[in-house]
């Protein structure tokens, strides 16, 4: 109850911030776009990682207000970049429990229509899990937010449910493949060039995630993948430093 609380005050009083980690065209090294993380800058604790408070926002009914925070920010940030020349599509996760809220459809739309934003500039990315109930209210509101433009991508792909069939029934547009798949001592590697092939045959496109080491990096070229985020290039930035960044890679875009 004090960590729910202590949420609360904290999304009233704004310490809470989002970072950016950069998105890269595996191909061309391109900085292609960003996901959006939320870092809690605690007055006491210093900053403070989502593993630790997300799982109470969701249990605490928090995570709709947050996501809604975080989403907003993420348009608006998008927004700047692009009018300063840098053309990113800024990716947000959802949690599965703002499926639950009957609200989110008319949230995103009431961010939409503040900020300006145009959703082709953004991704929402969702788990398999929220996929798992193949209830008709998630496919609506899927594709209502498909339909205003939205990307939507499917984060740790390979990870969960084992039926692909599912893939076909939703709107989906980019596979994310969990990090657990690229890292070399991994048996599971050969999954990586599965899902490529799958997102091929599906016209989706295909991200890896946690990209680590040069050699992860050259395999996944000759596995056709086509972006690429992970500790090599980037951890997630502040928007201070992610600036930096952007200055660094095209300083006269
Ligand atoms: O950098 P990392 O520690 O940021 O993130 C840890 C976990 O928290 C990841 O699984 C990530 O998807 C999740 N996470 C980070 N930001 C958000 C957010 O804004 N909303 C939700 N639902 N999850 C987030
Ligand atoms: O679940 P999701 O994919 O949204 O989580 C993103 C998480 O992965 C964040 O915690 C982020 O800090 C972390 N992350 C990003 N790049 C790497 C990486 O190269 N290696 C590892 N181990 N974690 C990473
Ligand atoms: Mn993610
Ligand atoms: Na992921």
């Amino acid at each position: 109850l004090a960590l729910e609380n202590e949420l609360r005050q904290a999304l009233q009083q704004q310490e809470f911030e989002v970072f950016y980690q950069p998105r890269l065209d595996v191909a061309t090294g391109r900085l292609m776009g960003a996901e959006a993380l939320v870092r809690w800058r605690h007055p006491e604790r210093g900053l403070v990682d989502p593993g630790t408070f997300i799982p109470a926002c969701e249990d605490s009914g928090q995570i709709s207000k947050l996501g809604a925070w975080v989403l907003e920010q993420a348009a608006r940030q998008q927004l700047h970049w692009r009018q300063r020349g840098w053309a990113l599509t800024v990716s947000v996760n959802l949690s599965p429990c703002q499926f639950a809220d009957p609200a989110l459809l008319q949230t995103v739309q009431a961010i939409v229509l503040e900020t300006g934003c145009d959703p082709q500039d953004l991704e929402l990315e969702i788990t398999e899990s929220v996929l798992l109930g193949h209830d008709e209210h998630t496919v609506q509101v899927l594709n209502a937010l498909r339909d205003m433009g939205f990307g939507i991508s499917i984060d740790d792909f390979g990870t969960g449910y084992s039926n692909l069939a599912y893939l076909r029934h939703y709107p989906i547009t980019v596979l994310k493949i969990d990090r657990s798949f690229v890292d070399e001592h991994s048996q599971a590697r050969p999954i990586t060039g599965l899902i490529v092939t799958l997102s091929r045959a599906l016209g989706l496109r295909v991200v890896a995630e946690g990209v680590e080491t040069v050699e992860q990096l050259d395999w996944l070229r000759t596995q056709g993948c086509d972006e690429f985020q992970g500790f090599l290039v980037s951890p997630p930035l502040s928007v201070t430093a992610f600036e930096g960044l952007l200055k660094a890679c095209d300083p006269h875009p």
